[in-house]
């Protein structure tokens, strides 16, 4: 359609019916499986990506090995002015990616330029981090000796992203391990290939421009066997995971058994606690973003909405009226709030959420069905839920189960102390939010005996987090950390050295072994 290819063209993916080439090492190529971009919007094929064959891996992961050898070399401020054009050149391209993105992935304009602009603010990070990646000098008890930690290049850092954020996520992961003196090798979703040669594109001329092997930032395309290649392989020092608790927890395994280093970003199940002396404006506004921005695709989705008794009516009402207006369409529309599933796989999880709900007596407050008339049932459209299940008991499967869609189950408590309970009684523990003005509930709710997830915000919503702190989740969400904060410090290998200057030679804790 005319509608692709002028977004296609845009950011230099050819739109004429060609394979394109889904595996960068220094050049591109891919002579595996045919992966096909699927539109979600439209159902149509946007483009068709050869993946890597395993032989082809073997030299991607080969040349990586080598480029991490070069560039390691490189003083860190200089790879820092490399990832300042990097930032640049993204830039310059921000709002082509954001709709490319859009089209690929579904998820609205103003979200998927916001994508782009996250990538590029962790880039900017990166550059400061080039100049900042300090190590530090301890004092020795033994006279004549001082000891540093020294931070290292890692090596070869594999990024296996998900679909839900096919630009941003990658970003984070590049901008560290580039700043660290690291090759990176990504497999980005087979569903989101586009956005990925987008990326690598604009990435990889930079590198070329600068005579920096290309290899420094690799690209693999392709399914799970492509994948898993990846992830056993022992020459890859660290993986970066993004994506559901049970892969995640195969990887895990696959890369601790062989005592590679693993960052994992898994399911979130994230709750809005809302107290009675909640600012309304705020909240309400902020849980509707939270849960159906994105169309309830993102990890830090707001999927549970715990409600104080003396306001959960007038809350409900609100946030009723909101749903039933949601601004539903094309996401490449200027006016859409609400774009599609990203597959149809995802449609089945929503009907199964929402088909367990009724069964188990749950009062649907809105939505529960598709959008079934043109032009939107071409796409994956479905329609924003909020459900009152029958129980609160957080141990009933769907309070437990991260539904990746628009659905939003709501429970009424009495007290706080019930809200923190329930929100921490779940496997999940990745963002969490409360709304009061009350001092007291705050400092409870971020205390000891507060909310044990990774993200614990105040009358904020539970999405959108900014890339200057680490942004992680505990338990089953993996405890990975990544983006701001002290992330960096996973993307080095860090050695104490302890020197001695002088001309003797004590022992530590002063032990004699003098013969
Ligand atoms: C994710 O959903 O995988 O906080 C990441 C947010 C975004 C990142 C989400 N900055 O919602």
């Amino acid at each position: 359609s005319s509608r692709a290819s002028s977004v296609l063209s845009s950011v230099d993916i050819p739109t004429a019916d060609q394979e394109l080439s889904g595996v960068y090492d220094g050049s591109w190529k891919g002579s595996g499986d045919v992966l096909k971009s699927i539109c979600p919007t439209t159902g149509e094929v946007l483009a068709r990506v050869k993946s890597a064959t395993p032989e082809e891996l073997r030299d991607a992961l080969a040349k990586s090995r080598d480029a991490y050898r070069y560039f390691r070399t490189v003083p860190a401020p200089r790879r820092g002015e490399i990832l300042r054009q990097i930032r640049y050149a993204l830039s310059n391209k921000r709002d082509e990616l954001g709709a490319l993105v859009s089209l690929e992935m579904g998820k609205i304009r103003t979200e998927g330029i916001g994508e782009v602009q996250e990538f590029v603010d962790i880039c900017d990070y990166g550059v400061g981090l080039s100049r900042m990646m300090n190590g530090r000098v301890v004092s020795s008890e033994r006279p004549g000796h001082s000891i540093v930690e020294v931070p290292n290049p890692l090596g070869v850092v594999a990024v296996l992203s998900a679909f839900n954020f096919p630009v941003a996520v990658y970003g984070w992961n590049l901008a560290l391990s580039l700043a660290a003196g690291n090759a990176t090798l990504w497999k980005p979703s087979p569903s989101t290939p586009l956005c990925s040669i987008a990326v690598t594109k604009i990435v990889s001329r930079v590198l070329e421009e600068n005579g920096i092997p290309g290899a420094v930032a690799s690209l693999v395309i392709g399914g799970k066997d492509v994948g898993e290649a990846v992830v056993e392989d022992k020459g890859i020092d660290m993986v970066s995971f993004t994506g559901s608790e049970a892969v995640g927890r195969a990887v895990g395994k696959v890369v601790q058994s062989r005592f590679g280093k693993v960052l994992l970003e898994l399911g979130g199940n994230n709750a809005a606690v809302i107290m009675p002396d909640a600012d309304m404006s705020l909240a309400v506004p902020a849980v509707f973003f939270g849960a159906v921005g994105t169309a309830g695709q993102r990890c830090t989705s707001t999927r549970r909405l715990y409600l104080h008794r003396d306001i959960a009516s007038e809350f409900l009402a609100k946030l009723e009226k909101l749903y039933r207006s949601v601004r539903v369409g094309d996401p490449l529309a200027k006016e859409t709030l609400l774009g599609p599933l990203h597959t149809q796989n995802a449609i089945s999880i929503y009907h199964d959420a929402v088909g367990y709900l009724r069964d188990a007596g749950a009062e649907i407050i809105a939505g529960g069905e598709r959008y079934d008339a043109p032009p939107l049932d071409q796409g994956n459209f479905v329609k924003p839920t909020i459900a009152l299940p029958k129980s609160a008991d957080p141990k009933d499967r769907i309070w437990r189960t991260e539904t990746f869609a628009p659905v939003l189950c709501a429970a009424v408590f009495e007290d706080v102390e019930q809200a923190i309970e329930w929100n921490n009684a779940v496997p999940q523990g990745l963002s969490s939010t409360l709304f009061t003005r009350d001092l007291r509930t705050v400092g409870k709710w971020i205390g000891p005996e507060g909310s044990d997830a990774g993200i614990v915000n105040v009358n904020v919503g539970t999405s959108g987090a900014e890339i200057g702190a680490a942004f992680g989740g505990n338990k089953s969400t993996g405890w990975g950390r990544e983006s701001g904060g002290d992330a960096w410090k996973q993307y080095v290998r860090w050695s104490a050295c302890t020197i001695n200057f002088s001309d003797k030679a004590p022992l530590a804790q002063g032990v004699d072994f003098s013969a």
